[in-house]
């Protein structure tokens, strides 16, 4: 708590400081909520630690960050929202730069939090998540001129499924550096029986038939925050990883966490399925929005998608497992492995409703 105190006097936060504490369920970087009062007014701050073991380069991080947000607050403006609102408003330190570096190197970035929002680690009805898919769908319909050649590359290879085959699981497989893979034997193997479909999409890149536009690529129910009264979306967060990738990338992604019918580190993996309904919701909602440019290959593919992008997240959780869990947060020693058997059984599910998932697609 001192820590964090000395970090964000470095901010012009308004008021006197009347409360400090660790906030939110992401996987990768460490989120404080700070509340403040000035004459009975409460203001409050979201302060986060940046993860610079998974962001490399945090001026070029939050360039785009910036970049991003200022873009999309005029097209919010235009289309008679509310930019305050429905955008992330990041806060420069005192000394006008865009985050904060410590003594030890560590990196600290401010923006408001938006009042009266809230988020949410589950789906509790077809409605909620529907509304999630036409924030994200409108997240990527607003983005989509703003001149992707300007925006770095945070995480290069982020949903290149093919090349973290075959540069991280195989390589972690391979060295087995806390002797884990024999534990993990039915889960490697499965895995290594997809992977063809690991090159599907990027397959289709290269043959032009798939259109690279600007995305969010984490597009998880909790990196929306919605309403706490109406419900309603009002505002897409973390935007690390907002890239040049796939329309596809951000629906599969969506129904990978959010069409499970349990959590993605549920242990009892017989509990896995897709709700069918959550998914139809989730496709009606992304497309009223994103849908109108979309090519055929992309409609044809969303269904697929949503399998490749939870077969991805298992590989990346047993990777992590593999090399002694060094990437995502963890709560407890087998969490990543918890986590990838979910995903995995959660893979196999989809398979076996493959073709309704796709019957879904051809009626909406
Ligand atoms: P990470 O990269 O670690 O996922 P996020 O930017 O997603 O970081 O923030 C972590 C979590 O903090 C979010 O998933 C969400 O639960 C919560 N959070 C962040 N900002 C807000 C906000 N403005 N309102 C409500 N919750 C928020
Ligand atoms: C991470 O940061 P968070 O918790 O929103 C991860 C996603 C994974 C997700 C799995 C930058 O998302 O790619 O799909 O965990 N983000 C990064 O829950 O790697
Ligand atoms: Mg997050």
């Amino acid at each position: 708590m001192e820590d964090i105190k000395r970090i964000i006097e470095n901010f012009n936060f308004k008021g006197n400081l009347t409360e400090c504490k660790v906030f939110g369920s992401g996987h990768i970087n460490t989120t404080y909520i700070a509340t403040y009062t000035e004459e009975g007014k409460i203001r409050k701050y979201i302060i986060q630690k940046v993860n610079t073991n998974v962001f490399k380069n945090i001026d070029e991080l939050m360039d785009n960050v910036f970049a991003v947000t200022s873009f999309l607050r005029e097209r919010i403006k235009a289309n008679g929202g509310d930019p305050n609102r429905e955008t992330l408003h990041y806060i420069k330190t005192i000394d006008g730069n865009k985050y904060y570096k410590a003594e030890s190197g560590d990196c600290y970035r401010a923006y408001r939090f938006v009042d009266n929002s809230k988020s949410c680690d589950s789906v509790d009805s077809a409605e909620i998540f529907e509304k999630s898919g036409i924030a994200f769908g409108r997240f990527q319909k607003y983005l989509s001129d703003f001149p992707a050649k300007t925006l770095y590359e945070t995480i290069p290879n982020f949903h290149n499924t093919i090349w973290r085959f075959e540069n991280e699981f195989l390589p972690a497989v391979k060295n087995d550096l806390k002797n884990r893979a024999d534990e993990c034997k039915e889960e490697i193997d499965f895995v290594i029986a997809r992977k063809n479909d690991c090159s599907r999409l990027v397959d289709l890149i290269e043959k032009g038939e798939l259109p690279i536009r600007v995305t969010h690529n984490d597009t998880k129910l909790n990196n929306v925050i919605f309403d706490e009264e109406t419900n309603d979306a009002i505002c897409v967060i973390d935007l690390d990883t907002v890239m040049p990738g796939l329309a596809l990338y951000d629906f599969g992604d969506s129904i990978r966490f959010g069409a499970n019918t349990c959590a993605e580190d549920e242990e009892d993996t017989s509990k896995v399925a897709i709700n069918l309904e959550y998914f139809k919701a989730y496709a009606r909602g992304f497309l009223s929005e994103a849908g109108e440019s979309f090519n055929q290959c992309e409609i044809d593919n969303l269904a697929f998608s949503a399998k490749l992008m939870t077969l991805e997240c298992g590989m990346r959780f047993l990777t992590d497992y593999l090399n002694g869990d060094t990437y995502f947060k963890t709560s407890y020693p087998k969490h990543n492995l918890v986590r990838a058997k979910n995903q995995l059984a959660l893979v196999k599910d989809m398979e076996s409703k493959m073709d309704k998932m796709e019957n879904i697609i051809r009626n909406i």
